[in-house]
């Protein structure tokens, strides 16, 4: 490598975007989060590392996100995007860490000395990165240290502007494809509308009485999408009624609404009773950078707790699953379809998934479910919480394309596949895109979210946070479904799970608030609260022992 790095043009950079002292920064579930306040030396740095990345890659685009998605608004973060628009290879992930916490000038050169010498960086290589961001007041601030970085490095940056996170996917993706016999699509803002609009269009090509879908938006980017979208959508195919999309109101993101809030309280967004919404209805909510969706019905009056149903990423995955295996019997293919959960998911769900197809269990974050779902022709990966998509391998792809049908039935079936390859965003979970799957498959089932949730009854289940000193003494193994650290806590847990009917809990660390969460689920409703309680106080006991 016949290039050093700018040293002196990093450090008068850097200069700018001073570290704050004592604090530690880790990259988590999805990139490197926290507080808006402290982060922006590490957005600087970030800056560095993607414009690294870039190069080791020839120059290929990568995708740098800020946002924080479900957390607060205060909270921001960067989520790093592959050129294929998947997430960073994990085995940037120590290094980014490393380099965030560099406390020195010279201690951020030697971190980045380290990163180009173990990947063998040819640091003469072009660099190319799109930067995308959400509603968060805190981005502009914290893409201009992003854009310093990537200056220092003599990266070519394109500005993204404000993108939902699967967009910024999609954008990295179709840059990286275009002009390629595998082009993924118009790399704007505008073509994704357009590959989903004309995929959905020729998936519900009648017109249909279906009454308007109610979207709970967040208060984020997603209503702006929804927005969007809706211009190349007619109305008589699908309609919508946008609900909390005050993306401008301070305080509003995720704030008592959005699928993490509606998720994790198993309850309607404050207020919707107010929104005159009747038994029956579809109702769905995005979270705040909208790759993220949960689907929700009433039985009765908004204002009975009793009415609300959640069709969570657990019942999405099934509705996929189920339809997208009709289809490939329908068009006489042979392709593997199989699931991909985490422990999160509800048992009942798992259980009904695996009497249908293969299922795969794997640590939390789309990046695990991503990979695993790989192994399938068609992977359907979704986590309880709404973040998931189906993957369809290259050679599926093929043989949907190249497959000559048996009858007109196969013909249907194969154009079906075909057009729900390119409704479906492939590069990640995806709110919008996830919503038009949804509303593709109740269309061609005729179903309303009644008949969807009759697939299985969810068991009882709920989600707590734990506040603890240091989260990071919480060390999990199999899938984060079992403790390896604190010594003796995991046996405390079996003992306590035994005293109930059908039960299962797991802890584990968050990996984008500064938490342990606590997952319960039983046969009994009423043993829930005793169950869930009781890990968390077991949580807390040893955490402060330790
Ligand atoms: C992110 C990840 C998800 C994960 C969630 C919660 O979602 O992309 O895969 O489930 O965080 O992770 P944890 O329990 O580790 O905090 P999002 O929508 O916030 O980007």
């Amino acid at each position: 490598i016949g290039e050093g790095l700018p040293v002196s043009l990093i450090n008068a950079a850097s200069q700018a975007h001073p570290k704050p002292i004592n604090q530690t920064f880790t990259y988590g579930t999805a990139g490197l989060r926290t507080r808006a306040d402290i982060l922006d030396s590490t957005c600087f740095r970030v800056g560095l590392i993607g414009a690294l990345r870039s190069k080791k890659l020839k120059g290929k685009t990568i995708g740098l996100m800020v946002t924080a998605s479900h957390n607060p608004e205060q909270d921001n973060g960067v989520k790093m995007v592959d050129p294929r628009g998947e997430m960073l290879e994990a085995s940037w992930e120590p290094f980014c860490t490393h380099i965030a916490n560099a406390s020195t000038d010279e201690e951020l050169i030697t971190s980045l000395e380290k990163l180009v010498a173990h990947f063998n960086i040819d640091l003469a290589a072009p660099a190319s990165v799109i930067v995308g961001y959400d509603t968060r007041p805190s981005c502009k601030q914290l893409v201009q240290a992003i854009v310093d970085g990537l200056s220092a490095l003599g990266a070519h940056t394109i500005d993204a502007g404000l993108k939902t996170t699967p967009q910024l996917h999609y954008l990295v993706k179709s840059l990286n494809t275009q002009g390629t016999p595998e082009s993924y699509g118009e790399p704007t803002e505008q073509g994704y509308y357009k590959k989903l609009a004309a995929a959905y269009l020729k998936l519900v090509p009648a017109k249909s009485d279906v009454p308007p879908l109610v979207v709970d938006c967040a208060n984020g980017v997603g209503a702006y999408a929804l927005t969007n979208l809706i211009k190349y959508l007619p109305e008589d195919r699908i309609a919508f009624r946008p609900l909390r999309t005050s993306t401008t109101t301070p305080g509003a993101l995720n704030n008592n609404c959005g699928a993490d809030y509606v998720k994790t309280n198993q309850c309607l967004p404050a207020g919707f009773e107010k929104e005159n919404l009747q038994p029956g209805e579809r109702l769905c909510s995005f979270d705040g950078d909208a790759d993220r969706i949960v689907y929700y019905y009433l039985t009765g009056p908004p204002t009975s707790k009793e009415s609300f149903r959640l069709l969570d990423g657990d019942k999405i995955a099934s509705l996929a699953a189920g339809y997208l295996s009709e289809l490939v019997q329908a068009a006489g293919i042979k392709l593997e379809l199989g699931c991909v959960q985490t422990a999160y998911a509800n048992g009942s769900s798992t259980k009904y998934l695996k009497q249908r197809v293969p299922v795969t269990c794997t640590p939390t974050g789309v990046k695990h479910l991503h990979h695993a779902a790989e192994a399938y022709d068609i992977g359907v990966y979704f986590e309880a919480n709404g973040h998931g998509t189906v993957l369809f391998s290259p050679s599926a792809q093929r043989k949907i394309k190249e497959a000559t049908p048996s009858s007109p039935a196969a013909q249907t079936a194969l154009e079906q596949l075909a057009a729900l390859v390119d409704l479906i965003n492939q590069t990640v979970g995806d709110a919008i895109s996830d919503m038009l799957l949804v509303e593709v498959i109740l269309r061609a089932r005729q179903w309303g979210p009644a008949e969807w949730d009759g697939a299985y009854e969810d068991l009882p289940n709920k989600i707590l946070k734990v506040n603890v000193k240091d989260r990071f003494v919480f060390k999990t193994e199999d899938a984060e479904r079992r403790l390896t650290s604190p010594a003796g806590l995991q046996d405390k847990i079996d003992e306590l799970v035994g005293k109930y009917k059908d039960a299962r809990s797991f802890v584990r660390p968050s990996g984008t608030e500064d938490c342990v969460r606590v997952y319960a689920e039983c046969a009994i409703a009423s043993e829930l609260a005793p169950l869930a309680n009781g890990v968390a106080k077991l949580v807390s006991d040893y955490a402060s022992l330790s």
